[in-house]
């Protein structure tokens, strides 16, 4: 299989860990891609032109990031990531939900801030209370050192946040989610994938 990625996208990070713990990671070609510059081949296997996308050995390809989990989590013999039912299937999903929306926001962050003076708009302004809101939501959920996905998306989306904007401190007025943060960021997979330039 291939993984079209980036060092820095928390997307690709979650499907990077989600990999890792499914003993998958060795079955998967890393493509560093630039998703900005259009990439043929990139394009070829997404129209949407968006990493991560997975390109699988009979060319199938497969997006977006909760796709390919789900199909990682689905090909790969080892205990799943992503429970098969019941409560903690949509505990799991909803959390996902929360760090994937986490992500979408400070992404578009960086995307308006490239453009000029963007920083001070309606928009961007949005972006920032949406990260501020679901932050304090996660600080008030019960996370655990329990591995699924949803987990794994909050880490990785905690981990941009760091990443590309460390002047904005989140850990003070969530003392809770930022213990959980420093016991989850040191487990392998995510030592593995942390996000470079
Ligand atoms: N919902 C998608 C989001 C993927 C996404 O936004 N990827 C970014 C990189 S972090 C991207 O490819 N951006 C290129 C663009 O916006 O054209 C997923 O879960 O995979």
């Amino acid at each position: 299989m291939r993984l079209f990625y980036s060092k820095a996208s928390p997307f690709a990070r979650k499907v990077r860990a989600s990999a890792i713990l499914l003993g998958l990671d060795r079955q998967i070609e890393l493509v560093e891609t630039n998703p900005f510059a259009d990439p043929t081949s990139l394009l070829e296997a997404n129209p949407l032109g968006l990493i991560p996308t997975l390109v699988t050995e009979d060319g199938s390809s497969f997006f977006d990031s909760r796709v390919i989990c789900e199909y990682l989590n689905d090909v790969a013999t080892g205990l799943p990531i992503i429970p098969p039912a019941g409560a903690t299937r949509w505990m799991a999903l909803r959390l996902q939900g929360l760090g994937d929306g986490l992500m979408d926001a400070a992404v578009l962050r960086r995307k308006l801030a490239a453009l000029t003076d963007s920083a001070d708009q309606p928009l961007a302004q949005r972006q920032k209370a949406v990260i501020a809101r679901t932050l304090d939501a996660l600080e008030t959920q019960p996370l655990t050192q329990h591995v699924d996905i949803g987990h794994i998306a909050v880490a990785c989306a905690l981990g941009y946040l760091d990443f590309r904007f460390p002047d904005e401190p989140w850990r003070p007025s969530r003392p809770a989610l930022a213990a959980w943060f420093v016991a989850a960021q040191a487990e392998h997979y995510l030592q593995a994938t942390r996000p470079e330039i």
